[in-house]
């Protein structure tokens, strides 16, 4: 059974099946005027972005690589916690669907046992003051096999499938618009504090020790929380603490 149960997100949708990157439809679609809820969805992604210039690598058919528009009226630095909004949303949706094992790694990443099944892209438009719209992208794989992805990821990468768990993708992203669309609802009606302990109690990065790796700066440390921005903070060895805004953070193994 896959029937939409929405109000919005879906609602407006884009199905092809070979594009560059749907985020970038996703943008000319927003500058167009696409509502919010929209979704863009292809079978392949030729040009699939991560963040920082990096690709993401997306064959036919084996996975959900999809982007949805947002146009909420909150403050524009409100609009990187969507990404973790989003996390929090999908690992909800991947229990629903059988996988009890995936946790967020700060910022964007969803991983099962260190490996990387899902990757966010927030992409924003708009004035210091004002949200003109959010691009949300999301890239889930669902079906690849260790034999089929590319050298490069074959260390570093999961499925659903590698993790033994066979999805409808269909089925998978109505469970997921479901809940992001919920998730989405509790912020704009209470703001981001709930869905920021969630977040934490979902979190793998929180309590370990973790190399940062910030525009221009690299150090040490333990990451013991998140703050009201979604900022993560590092206490380093002489007992400072940082804030990473952006930048990647590895877990370093025990
Ligand atoms: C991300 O970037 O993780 C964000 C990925 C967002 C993808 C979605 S798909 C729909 C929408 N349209 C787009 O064009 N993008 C979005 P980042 O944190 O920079 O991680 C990128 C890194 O993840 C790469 O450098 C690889 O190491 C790894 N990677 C690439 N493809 C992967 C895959 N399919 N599965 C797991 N890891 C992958």
């Amino acid at each position: 059974e896959s029937v939409l149960t929405t109000k919005s997100f879906g609602r407006h949708y884009k199905y092809l099946e070979s594009v560059e990157s749907t985020n970038r439809i996703g943008r000319e679609m927003a500058n167009e005027g696409a509502p919010e809820g929209t979704v863009i969805v292809a079978e392949e992604q030729v040009a699939g972005r991560g963040r920082l210039d990096r690709g993401w690598y997306s064959p036919y058919g084996k996975g959900l690589w999809f982007s949805l528009i947002l146009r909420p009226k909150f403050p524009p630095i409100e609009a990187p916690k969507c990404t973790l909004m989003a996390a929090v949303a999908l690992i909800k949706a991947f229990r629903r669907l059988g996988l009890q094992t995936a946790g967020i790694k700060w910022p964007n990443d969803i991983l099962v046992n260190g490996r990387k099944l899902v990757g966010i892209l927030t992409e924003m438009n708009g004035s210091m003051e004002e949200i003109s719209y959010i691009v949300m992208g999301i890239g889930i794989n669902t079906s690849s096999t260790l034999e089929e992805i590319p050298d490069f990821l074959k260390d570093i990468a999961t499925s659903f499938a590698m993790e033994g768990v066979t999805v409808d993708r269909r089925e998978a992203l109505n469970t997921i618009l479901e809940e992001l669309e919920m998730q989405y609802n509790k912020v704009l009606a209470e703001g981001f504090n709930s869905t920021l302990a969630e977040w934490k109690e979902l979190s793998i990065t929180l309590g370990k020790d973790v190399e940062v790796r910030a525009p221009g700066n690299t150090y040490e440390g333990k990451a013991i929380d998140l703050d009201q921005d979604g900022n993560l903070m590092i206490e380093r060895a002489d007992g400072s603490v940082e804030r990473v805004v952006a930048g990647d953070v590895s877990i370093r193994p025990a």
